[in-house]
């Protein structure tokens, strides 16, 4: 299987799955030869963490514009291209990020309700030529999602963790219609099934569409 050179991104609501999966479909990728490289967002290099804090943690963002969240999401994105994930593709290497361009699509756009153009043309600029080569969408209902998050039991939500139910269902039905706008690069995944149906599934989707 020859995966060299592919952009591979995982997105979907709190809770859903991602970090799991990423972690299975990456030993899957190492025992088929494959070398990868794996990041998230909002961070991956030092500037990019600093943002996340910025964005998720810190007390100045309680009080947040969603234009300043925006600029700020699509800035440490701007950076993670740049120094990470465009040399790592130009090496070679399987890149699978948790949440990227998609995220701000959704979550800025449909669910905090900014100017679909205006993210667009935000989104373009700071990602360039950039783009997944496939995404996977790993679908839950908000109820799911939220009680996931809270079983977690990781001490207090973050600033977007603290929105309300209206908020996340935007952003599940904010990925539903990118899924449809966008069917061969976008795949949705029923993540309320067993883990390890939904990871045969996304192994299978891989081969299908990259090997
Ligand atoms: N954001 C991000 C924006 O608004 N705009 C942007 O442009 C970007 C990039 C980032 C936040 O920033 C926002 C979106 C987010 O609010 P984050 O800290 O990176 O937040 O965290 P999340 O993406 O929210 O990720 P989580 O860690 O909360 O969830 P995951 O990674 O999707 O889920 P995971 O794998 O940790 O699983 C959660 C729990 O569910 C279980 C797992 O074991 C775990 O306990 N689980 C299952 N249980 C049953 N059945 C299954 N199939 C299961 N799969 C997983």
């Amino acid at each position: 299987m020859n995966l060299r050179g592919k952009f591979i991104t995982f997105e979907g609501s709190e809770g859903s799955g991602k970090s799991t999966h990423i972690q299975r479909l990456v030993r899957r990728l190492h025992a088929a030869g494959a070398e990868t490289f794996v990041t998230r967002e909002p961070g991956g290099t030092p500037l990019g963490e600093e943002i996340r804090h910025l964005l998720l943690h810190h007390r100045s963002g309680g009080i947040m514009s969603p234009e300043a969240e925006l600029l700020l999401f699509t800035a440490a994105r701007a950076e993670l291209v740049r120094e990470r994930i465009a040399p790592a593709l130009a090496s070679g290497q399987v890149v699978v990020c948790d949440r990227f361009l998609d995220s701000t699509t959704v979550y800025q756009g449909a669910a905090r309700r900014l100017a679909p153009e205006a993210v667009a043309a935000i989104n373009r600029f700071a990602v360039g030529e950039c783009r997944p080569d496939l995404t996977l969408v790993l679908d839950v209902p908000v109820e799911v999602s939220q009680s996931r998050v809270r079983n977690r039991g990781e001490g207090k939500a973050d600033r977007i963790e603290r929105e309300d139910g209206d908020f996340f269902r935007r952003v599940r039905e904010g990925y539903l219609s990118l899924a449809q706008a966008e069917p061969r690069r976008i795949a949705v995944l029923d993540s309320t099934r067993p883990t390890t149906e939904v990871e045969s599934a996304i192994w299978n989707i891989v081969h299908e569409r990259l090997a």
